[in-house]
């Protein structure tokens, strides 16, 4: 229940080294932006969201690359007062708006994303192809909720990537991992992983920046949380792809392309 949860206040700022590195590349790290005492707090309910929706996902092989990769729970703040006060949280979204060098993040939207035992590599790809959003200053937070070992592992990045912004179209898939993974080969991508995470560790990466995760290969569960947010002030792009179309209807409540984005769906989560 809500009032028995750890409050998740903000922190002092970013060194502003990791400020500049995170513009230069797409990516950084923050060790132990939640403790575990904190983790363990918001891990059972998120955790039980999850494993009630799960049957719903079918038998791991008789999913395709992209539903083998995690049990994917979107918009879980709207559904648990636990997941909304992890996903509104100060701490997080002040991070998000100083990495970004904005005033102000809105959130776009959350999701759990659990690798279950066994669940399969998650494929190159860039998250900003799917979002309608007219700006560059996009961002995700990636936290586990348990210990993640190194041989299961944390994403790969490819640095400076966002600065590209998009480098194809492609949707998350068979056709992404091979289109981007032969760039890679052609293109000699610099890359970066945080290997192994403990709970309340935490990845941020910009929307463009180019991405994938290995597969789970242990009998553990990857529980992993994720917060997507945007700078305030960010008006709704035009639409030019169908998974556009569905992000606009499902996060931005079908606001038109040109529209700042300011509804109720997208509060503003710092400055609080
Ligand atoms: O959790 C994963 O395997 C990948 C996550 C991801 O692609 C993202 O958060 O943008």
């Amino acid at each position: 229940m809500a009032h028995t949860l750890p409050p998740l206040d903000p922190r002092p700022d970013l060194p502003a080294d990791q400020v500049r590195d995170f513009a230069r590349d797409g990516h950084t790290v923050v060790r132990g932006l939640a403790t575990p005492e904190e983790v363990a707090a918001f891990l059972p309910p998120i955790d039980a969201m999850v494993r009630k929706v799960a049957p719903h996902f079918g038998a791991l092989e008789s999913r395709d690359t992209y539903g083998k990769a995690f049990l994917q729970v979107p918009n879980l703040c709207m559904h648990d007062d636990a997941a909304r006060a992890f996903s509104f949280a100060p701490r997080f979204a002040k991070v998000a708006a100083e990495l970004l060098q904005v005033d102000g993040v809105r959130l776009y939207h959350d999701q759990a994303l659990f690798k279950e035992p066994g669940g399969g590599h998650t494929p190159w790809h860039q998250d900003q192809n799917y979002w309608p959003l007219a700006t560059d200053r996009t961002i995700t937070m990636w936290m586990p909720l348990v210990d993640i070992p190194e041989h299961v592992g944390s994403m790969t990045f490819v640095d400076g990537s966002h600065l590209r912004r998009a480098m194809g179209d492609w949707i998350i898939g068979d056709e992404s991992e091979a289109a981007y993974e032969s760039m890679r080969h052609e293109q000699g991508f610099r890359t970066t992983t945080y290997g192994a995470m403990k709970a309340g560790d935490a990845t941020f990466h910009a929307g463009w920046t180019l991405h994938r995760a290995p597969a789970n290969p242990t009998g553990m569960m990857r529980a992993v949380m994720t917060i997507i947010l945007f700078a305030d002030g960010t008006r709704v792009a035009p639409i030019e792809a169908p998974q556009q179309a569905f992000d606009q209807q499902i996060w931005l409540a079908g606001a038109e392309p040109g529209t700042v984005i300011d509804g109720p769906g997208n509060p503003l989560l710092w400055p609080v």
